[in-house]
């Protein structure tokens, strides 16, 4: 059955990974399964064909057959289901490997997200500098405690599953912080997973995209 995932057509990022398709993208390149994409303004992205497939009228989307899914975590989470590679079999390691999704998305992801929302709509308040430290003393906190439970360890919980995807690519969201200089193994971390074939892939695919409408 043909996957069909939907990104933007034109990435505010310009193609450098950090929509969130990219995770959707870099999980079925894990799993070796095509996909098409479909391309949206943010203008089709509120319109009422888009809201049936996504309430919140954002990117991305997933359609496989009759089913259509919404947020990365669960998209993750059903490919994951559905293809080898990407959750243990065990049931232990599989329930811990779900657990680290969970903590990617609800734990780390809304330091981050909060430190680019203040950027994006408070950096002219007088406060804004105040603001940042705040958030960013939260985040050094979150990273510690990561980066103490990483040690040496490649991945999140012995091997590599859709939870690094998703603690990858939330923590590539603070690249150019340089928060994560302070974390060796975090970096190294993300490093590991840039250098899989398929993130590799999936990043040639989303720039590709950005390419093409700048030709
Ligand atoms: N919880 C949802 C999920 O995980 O699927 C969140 C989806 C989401 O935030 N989508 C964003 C979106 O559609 C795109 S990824 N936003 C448009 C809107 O809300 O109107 C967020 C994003 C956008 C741009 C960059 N960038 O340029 O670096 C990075 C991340």
């Amino acid at each position: 059955m043909t996957i069909t995932i939907t990104a933007f057509e034109s990435s505010p990022d310009r193609g450098r990974g950090l929509a969130r398709d990219f995770r959707v993208r870099w999980a079925l390149e894990e799993v070796g399964q095509p996909y098409d994409v479909r391309l949206v303004s943010f203008k089709t992205m509120k319109e009422p064909a888009h809201l049936a497939l996504q309430p919140f009228g954002q990117i991305p989307t997933y359609e496989e057959g009759g089913l259509a899914l919404f947020e990365t975590g669960s998209i993750l989470f059903h490919i994951a289901e559905r293809h080898p590679g990407l959750l243990p079999h065990d049931a232990d390691a599989r329930a811990r490997a779900i657990t680290w999704m969970f903590a990617a998305l609800s734990t780390i992801e809304p330091t981050v997200v909060e430190r680019e929302m203040a950027f994006f709509l408070e950096r002219e308040e007088t406060w804004y500098s105040q603001r940042l430290a705040m958030i960013e003393e939260r985040i050094r906190k979150r990273l510690m405690e990561l980066s103490t439970w990483l040690g040496d360890a490649e991945w999140l919980d012995s091997a590599f599953s859709a939870a690094d995807i998703l603690m990858v690519t939330v923590l590539r969201r603070l690249e150019s912080s340089g928060l994560l200089d302070e974390y060796a193994n975090l970096a190294a971390y993300i490093a590991r997973g840039k250098a899989r074939p398929a993130y590799q892939r999936a990043f040639e695919a989303q720039l590709a995209v950005f390419t093409a409408g700048n030709t």
